[in-house]
């Protein structure tokens, strides 16, 4: 379930999210390739997209600004299975591409969309981060739910959760949108982006301790959500 194709180029995998080449990220350590590509350019070859941000530059591609999109979907990457960890699962990535887009539209929308989640008490934190398609980055960290700040062994005695990341779009992602869309001039618009994992946000809400509850198919486990 979910929204675009799950095998990908590189291109819109990596290339196009301002990743450099030989960045460790496309290493098949960290990302399922499909077999048989070496004797192709490095752009064209087939991958299990490891995040649904390929569908918001294939969106960019399509239309001219603005744009607000919310894109969920099944992301692979090649991770051992563990308690919190799996192969497959699913990511909500959101882009929001305007004239005039600030870090504050980006800090306003995440702290309301928390606040939604998890309740109206939540606090959010950012902190600097780095991706290579966002420039600032930011992790966002939601006061926890648990202890109410305190501090508790959720969070590590810290009082404090980290949930999701973010940050302003980096202009060389929407010069790799302009190839296709001359609309997306860097110095005419802005953007904010953010990208959760869902099954980490749902552990999380509903104190689920297994990822791999959510691929088991029991339906007695996933009945309790629909
Ligand atoms: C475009 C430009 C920028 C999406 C973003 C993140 C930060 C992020 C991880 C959170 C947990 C993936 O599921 S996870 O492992 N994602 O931290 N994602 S900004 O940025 C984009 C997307 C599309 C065109």
């Amino acid at each position: 379930m979910g929204v675009g194709p799950e095998v990908e180029t590189d291109y819109y995998n990596f290339e196009s999210m301002n990743f450099p080449p030989g960045h460790p990220a496309r290493d098949t350590q960290d990302t399922l390739v499909v077999a048989g590509q070496e004797r192709r350019p490095q752009r064209d070859r087939l991958l299990m997209r490891t995040h649904t941000s390929p569908v918001q530059m294939r969106t960019m591609e399509s239309q001219p600004p603005p744009v607000r999109i919310v894109i969920p979907g099944k992301v692979h990457r090649n991770d051992a299975a563990d308690a919190t960890h799996s192969p497959i699962f699913h990511q909500v990535e959101g882009l929001c591409v305007d004239t005039n887009i600030t870090f504050s539209d980006l800090k306003g929308t995440l702290d309301h969309a928390m606040k939604a989640l998890f309740g109206s008490a939540v606090k959010t934190r950012f902190f600097p981060s780095f991706f290579p398609f966002t420039e600032p980055s930011a992790d966002v960290q939601i006061s926890c739910i648990f202890c109410g700040g305190k501090g508790c062994r959720k969070c590590k005695n810290s009082g404090w959760i980290e949930l999701l990341g973010c940050g302003m779009v980096d202009p060389a992602v929407f010069a790799f949108a302009a190839e296709k869309q001359p609309t997306y001039d860097p110095k005419k618009i802005s953007g904010f982006a953010f990208g959760m994992g869902v099954e980490r946000i749902a552990m999380m809400k509903y104190g689920i301790s297994e990822i791999g509850s959510f691929f088991a198919g029991d339906m007695r486990f996933l009945g309790q959500f629909v």
